[in-house]
């Protein structure tokens, strides 16, 4: 009788959260029931994680841990720059960035363990107790597959009598092994504003490439954004749909020394392609209608260089 264990889940303290803790025969990972946040990700056969996480993160109660995959939601960062139904809906004298959700403690819904041959998947739903921050008529739910790729598939259902509007991005911190070498791919052509510059619309020429501190909004774009890493010799490919627009995001020097639970060289072995619906491609979902933003993330290594 085959008695590997194909998949475990455990439910582990770090400081003041909650942490599961999923390992299977593909991969492992870490979901903190805090925000529902992914904190790490590695396939079983990579060196090297896919996700990045601070070497300074902490964890505590009501603030979102450094790096993994925060869930901003219903609003992306400032919500002063959201649409006015938005900032209508929520008349907060401080607003916190990136919406209400990466504080609360969302409940497991199911775990399920969906194994074929030869490959594992673990897939956990986790819901959002809605009710604490008033919107007890929206339906809030992340699941999560973890596998040999990794998806997370936000779904918005509104169970109330009008129309409902909000941002929200999967704030996704990848691991790469030197920001300088890194390459963005996929996003050529396409329209960004330029958060840096004023807010000012601009159209990317070429593939992303990074010489210093980046903040673009990028619109319109295409189901497939790749990160291209010849230190480390691979390719992480993101996967959305029900996505229009995208985050990419490195804070380089000065911007780093402002960040929590950040070490000041750390900007270096990161970079955010955030998955998202913000700007012009905010939501509008109509009573008794679903939304799914869905993203599978997936590493593939690179062919090695040949010698030249
Ligand atoms: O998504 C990019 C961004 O809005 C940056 O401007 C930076 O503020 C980052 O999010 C981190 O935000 P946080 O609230 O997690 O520190």
């Amino acid at each position: 009788m085959n008695t590997e264990v194909r998949s475990s889940i455990t439910l582990q303290q770090s400081g003041e959260l909650p942490l599961l803790h999923i390992r299977n025969r593909n991969a492992s990972a870490v979901i903190a029931l805090q925000g529902a946040q992914v904190l790490r990700y590695q396939r079983s056969e990579s060196k090297n994680p896919v996700i990045w996480l601070s070497d300074l993160a902490a964890y505590q109660r009501d603030q979102s841990v450094r790096g993994g995959i925060p869930v901003c939601w219903p609003w992306f960062g400032d919500l002063g720059r959201n649409p006015a139904a938005i900032q209508q809906h929520f008349p907060l004298d401080k607003p916190s960035a990136h919406g209400l959700v990466r504080g609360c403690h969302w409940l497991i819904d199911s775990c399920l363990d969906v194994s074929t041959e030869g490959t594992d998947e673990t897939q956990i739903t986790l819901r959002c107790p809605t009710a604490d921050i008033g919107l007890g008529h929206i339906e809030l739910l992340l699941q999560i597959s973890v596998g040999d790729s990794l998806r997370l598939q936000l779904r918005t259902t509104n169970n109330g009598s009008r129309d409902f509007i909000f941002t929200q991005a999967l704030h996704s911190y990848f691991a790469i092994s030197d920001i300088h070498a890194a390459v963005v791919e996929g996003l050529e052509n396409t329209r960004y504003i330029e958060t840096l510059e004023n807010w000012s619309e601009k159209t990317q020429t070429g593939a992303v490439t990074f010489t210093g501190e980046t903040d673009r909004i990028y619109l319109d774009t295409p189901e497939r954004i790749d990160i291209v890493d010849p230190t480390w010799q691979r390719r992480i490919q993101l996967h959305a749909t029900g996505s229009r627009s995208a985050v990419v995001w490195n804070p380089w020097i000065e911007k780093s020394k402002r960040l929590s639970q950040f070490a000041p060289d750390a900007w270096q072995q990161m970079l955010c392609i955030e998955s998202a619906n913000v700007m012009r491609d905010s939501i509008a979902l109509a009573p008794a209608k679903s939304h799914t933003l869905d993203l599978t993330i997936t590493e593939s290594l690179l062919a090695p260089r040949l010698n030249p």
